[in-house]
């Protein structure tokens, strides 16, 4: 009986291990569209993972502009007023310049170019160090606007790559 109990321990201890290894969901962004943020275009959601970088799903399903790109940033400021424009520029604390994710010199939140099907549909999933949860932290993305753009990225002109008008915007909120 003793021995039953032991392995039952032993069970439990290795069930409450494997489910700390799990995802944890730490912050999400609804995107709607500028121009009538009654019409949602998109979700996006961070995850804490158990080395400490975070994990973004981002899903798009913006049926107006199907079959082409949009460009995806974030933007320094969480305020979606004035068609997006009160998001400001590119959030950058690491003082770089903007660019292409995870190739040379970007911006932490340069997502870059997403392609929508015949749907308006597309997804991207990036895991960085880039980004923390932590109140006073460089890294914090929490209240940081997300702005989807008309056009496409070109990953060179600075500050913007010339992505074009502001269609989509949202404001990175804390799931706690
Ligand atoms: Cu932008
Ligand atoms: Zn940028």
């Amino acid at each position: 009986m003793k021995k039953y109990l032991l392995g039952m321990a032993i069970a439990g201890i290795a069930l409450m291990s494997a489910c700390s290894q799990k995802e944890t969901e730490l912050a999400s962004a609804n995107l709607s569209e500028t121009a009538d943020p009654s019409k949602s275009i998109g979700t996006v959601k961070f995850y804490g993972l158990s080395d400490g970088k975070i994990k973004m799903d981002l899903k798009l399903k913006f049926a107006a502009r199907a079959d082409s790109n949009v460009a995806v940033h974030f933007h320094e400021h969480g305020d979606c007023g004035d068609m997006g424009e009160n998001t400001h520029g590119h959030w950058n604390p690491t003082k770089e310049d903007h660019g292409k994710w995870d190739s040379g010199a970007f911006h932490s939140g340069d997502i870059g170019n997403i392609k929508l099907d015949s749907k308006g549909e597309g997804e991207v999933s990036i895991t960085t160090d880039r980004w923390s949860v932590q109140d006073g932290d460089v890294k914090n993305i929490i209240g940081r606007g997300i702005i989807v753009h008309d056009g496409t990225d070109d990953y060179k002109t600075q500050p913007t790559g010339n992505s074009g008008p502001r269609v989509g915007c949202g404001v990175i909120e804390s799931a706690k």
